[in-house]
């Protein structure tokens, strides 16, 4: 689990749980949804990705990739998202959002592997590619160039959406090919149960749900999907819903069809 050692005074003083976050970014909602499910107060600390605040030496000392979301916890730094919610669930099993079966535990694991080493050829890729806008200038490139000295792979990513055309089309459709699988996967699992992994909501809702927010944002063609926009609706009257992810996403409160 990315738990990273730090001997930064400013950082070890931190108490209580402090959330580095972003309203649009759906690794964020993530762990907001979490917290205020399970109704755990937390210190907003709300890094603006538009204005690029995560491109500084300062938050590169929390976050090894200048991303968000990353967490300090009385002084300990967890990061990437799903191991934050790993991390949280351990801290805090009730409610319980592990599943009980180790069938279960293991199409979990599945699904939160898919936000790691899935989040920037996947998911980032379909975004910024039918967003069509990079969100750097050449100033923040050249920053983001200096910060990121070993994760070249982020700096690439990043050229590519200012290239001339943004990401390469097949390189979206690709994406997309995958997304579509991945949703028709839970709408079928849907049609079954209540919950993603059966009747009890787990870390595979909390980790999923935040895509309709992104993905509804720049039109992913939902309408196959009809027991995944029930299972919105359903998730749009849950009040944390509406404080991790609605409030800052005025889009993600509507339906698309
Ligand atoms: N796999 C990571 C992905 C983190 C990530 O890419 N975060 C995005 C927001 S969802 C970010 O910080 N983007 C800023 C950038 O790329 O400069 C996780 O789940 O935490």
């Amino acid at each position: 689990m990315p738990i990273r050692p730090t001997d930064n005074p400013e950082i070890l003083n931190m108490r209580g749980l402090n959330l580095f976050h972003y309203s649009y970014s759906n690794c964020s909602m993530r762990i907001r949804l979490f917290l205020d499910e399970k109704g755990i107060p937390w210190n907003d600390h709300f890094i603006d990705l538009r204005a690029q605040k995560n491109l500084t030496e300062e938050y590169f000392a929390i976050h090894p990739q200048g991303l968000v979301p990353a967490l300090v916890d009385d002084g300990v730094i967890v990061y990437e998202s799903a191991d934050i919610l790993e991390y949280l669930e351990e801290k805090f099993p009730e409610p319980s959002f592990t599943p009980d079966t180790a069938e279960g535990r293991a199409e979990l694991d599945k699904m939160l592997e898919f936000t790691r080493s899935g989040h920037f050829p996947v998911i980032k890729t379909w975004a910024y590619g039918r967003n069509n806008k990079p969100t750097k200038t050449p100033e923040s490139m050249h920053k983001l160039e200096v910060l990121q000295k070993d994760n070249k792979w982020i700096v690439d990513f990043h050229k590519e959406t200012m290239a001339e055309g943004g990401i390469a089309e097949e390189k979206i459709l690709a994406a997309e090919k995958i997304l579509k699988g991945m949703f028709a996967d839970l709408d079928d699992r849907l049609s079954r149960h209540e919950w993603i992994l059966g009747d009890q909501m787990t870390l595979a809702d909390i980790a999923w749900i935040p895509q309709y927010a992104l993905f509804q944002r720049n039109n992913f063609p939902f309408e196959p999907y009809r027991h995944w926009i029930d299972y919105v609706a359903r998730w749009q009257k849950r009040p944390a819903y509406v404080s991790a992810i609605g409030n800052h996403m005025p889009g993600s409160m509507e339906l698309p069809y």
